[in-house]
Parts: C-alpha cells; structure tokens; sequence
C-alpha cells in the first residue's frame, strides 16, 4: 500500500528520495518548477539531462514518459523529470498522458528503488491544466498504479492547488 499525503510548499526542499520535474520534452530546463529545480539543483542536473537528451532522446522526451538524473544539490536523491500534456479542450485534455506522467514517474521511481516520492501538479501552471481536474487525475492515477514507492506526497505550491489536491486525497 501506497500512503498518499499531500503538503502546500516548495518542492525543491522535500528530503525524500525522488522529485519529480513537470519539465518539457527538451529536457533544458524552463519555468515554473523546471526553473526552481535546475536553479536549486545547480548544473549538474542540466548536465545529465543533456547526455540522457544526447544519448536517448536527440527528438525530445516524449510528452506522458519520464527519466530521472541525480539531484545535484537538492536534498532529494533523484529528479524524475517527466513531460506533461498541454491542456487543450478538444483533445479532451488528454486526460490519458497527463495520467501516463504519474504512472510513468512511478515506474522509474520503482526502478531506481526510491521509496519517497514527492509530486508536484504536472500541467497545472505554463501547460494551463485546470486544476481540479488535474488534482483528480493525479490522485487517481496514483491510487490505480502498483508500485514499491512507500509515500506519495503531492507539493503544492499555492492554496488553491492544495485544496484541490487535499480534497482528492480525503
Ligand atoms: N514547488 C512546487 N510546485 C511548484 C513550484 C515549486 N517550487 N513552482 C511552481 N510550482 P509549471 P507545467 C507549481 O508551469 O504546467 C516549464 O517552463 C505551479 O504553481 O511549473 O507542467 C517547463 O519547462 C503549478 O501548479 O509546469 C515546461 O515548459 C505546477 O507547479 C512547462 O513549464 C506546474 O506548473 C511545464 O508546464
């Protein structure tokens, strides 16, 4: 059994084994919570994202997969950057990948061994997902995915997106 908890704050500060990263398919770095990680974690996150980009991924991370790097200086061991769908109302939100984030980051924490794994809401901010929906998603997902990960803890930023969040997890 996963415990599933949820923390209004800053992710970059979570001492838990793994964060994931709502990044884009680039793996560069960005805004939002990219941009607060990379910066926090120092260069050598931007450093290993660029040999994974080198290596495996010359077109881009595909948007619903993740890859993690180490942390650098951030008090978690591992960043699990994953690629979150652009919210668009005619695709129906793409509900489906936004879902796949979740179950992917997942599936890379349980290969890593990680047994903490602090979320933050993956296509709520830049990629415009509304946010109850996204909270329902995220939830969701994580409550139907088999996985070794102890804890899960959803790190939001502001109240409205703890609220949400909280109301899933109730
Ligand atoms: N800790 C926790 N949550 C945070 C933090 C933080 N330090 N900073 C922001 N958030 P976003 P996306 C929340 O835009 O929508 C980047 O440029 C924020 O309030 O970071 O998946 C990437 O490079 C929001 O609720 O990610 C991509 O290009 C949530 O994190 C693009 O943005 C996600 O907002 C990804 O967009």
């Amino acid at each position: 059994m996963t415990t599933i908890t949820c923390v209004q704050g800053d992710i970059t500060e979570q001492h838990v084994d793994a964060i994931v990263n709502a990044a884009n398919s680039s793996l560069l770095g960005g805004s939002g919570v990219d941009g607060a990680i990379h910066r926090k974690g120092g260069p050598d996150i931007l450093t290993a994202c660029r040999a994974l980009r080198a290596a495996h991924y010359g077109k881009g991370l595909p948007t619903g997969q993740a890859v993690a790097t180490p942390a650098g200086r951030l008090p978690a061991r591992w960043v699990i950057h994953t690629v979150g769908p652009v919210f668009r109302i005619s695709h129906g939100g793409d509900e489906s990948l936004l879902a796949s984030c979740y179950r992917e980051s997942l599936r890379v924490a349980d290969e890593l061994g990680a047994k903490t794994v602090a979320f933050p809401a993956i296509s709520t901010g830049v990629y415009r997902w509304p946010m109850e929906d996204a909270a329902r998603i995220a939830v969701e997902t994580v409550r139907q995915t088999e996985t070794r990960v102890e804890e899960v803890c959803f790190v939001l930023f502001d109240e409205r997106a703890y609220e949400a969040f909280a109301a899933q997890v109730r």
